[in-house]
């Protein structure tokens, strides 16, 4: 039997961090989601980085990059952190970086882990199966907003840990796990209505992505898993 647990910020991850349990980062409003849609869209790789003006330096070496800060694409960008800027956008065979405000600083607080791999409503059903038949134990980090608690990213936990407890592979002990799959419990009749009050769809909201929120919240549009591999991530391949 496989442990899972739940990290609630980034913050807290050196406390859950063992060295040999898989983390899947989820930022659901939309870094993790974005990934999976760049990667559907047949993108070659994403380079998450920490700061814009490192994601600028590697747009001066031709690839292509996304700037994120406070859900506003930021000057100088190729895009924003929109999962409508890929569609129809020809990113085939593409690499590109990639800079959030809390989704690629949370996969940097993780990847040191002994695998990471990245989660989102997108490709939940998909990346459940593929935890399920790895016999590792899972933390599921969530990116929250500025190392906070989030709603969003913990409702997809309570999704993602329920269903693999319920696949009977997996165990808990740990509260936050308890506490994300009650969360999940109370909100799986209608995810966009529970989140109305939320800090996140307001602030999205505010700035008329409604669409992207509706967007991301959608289950299975994808089977990609991205993996972190050395400093980018790439759809997983049959491993
Ligand atoms: O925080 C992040 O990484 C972003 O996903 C935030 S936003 O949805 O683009 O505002």
């Amino acid at each position: 039997m496989n442990k899972i647990q739940v990290c609630f910020s980034p913050q807290l991850f050196p406390l859950f961090n063992d060295q040999k349990s898989i983390v899947v980062v989820v930022d659901v409003l939309r870094a993790t989601s974005v990934i999976c849609v760049c990667f559907a869209n047949g993108a070659k790789s994403i380079i998450p980085v920490e700061t814009l003006e490192e994601a600028l330096e590697w747009k001066a070496k031709g690839y292509l990059a996304a700037g994120e800060r406070n859900g506003v694409q930021q000057k100088g960008f190729d895009f924003g952190n929109s999962p409508f800027s890929y569609v129809g956008n020809n990113i085939k065979g593409k690499e590109i970086v990639l800079s959030t405000t809390n989704g690629t600083q949370a996969i940097h607080a993780a990847k040191k882990a002994h695998k990471v791999v990245i989660g989102a409503f997108l490709n939940i059903s998909a990346l459940a199966h593929w935890l399920d038949n790895q016999g590792k134990d899972v933390i599921i980090l969530c990116a929250g907003w500025k190392n906070k608690f989030n709603l969003e990213d913990s409702l997809f936990a309570g999704a993602l840990a329920n269903i693999l407890i319920s696949a009977g592979n997996f165990k808990t002990d740990c509260d936050s796990t308890l506490a994300a799959v009650l969360l999940y419990e109370n909100a799986a009749k209608d995810i966009y209505g529970f989140l109305e009050q939320s800090s996140h769809r307001k602030r999205l909201a505010h700035l008329k992505l409604e669409k992207d929120i509706r967007y991301c919240l959608n289950t299975d549009k994808t089977d990609v898993i991205p993996i972190f591999q050395l400093d980018r991530l790439v759809a997983y391949g049959g491993e």
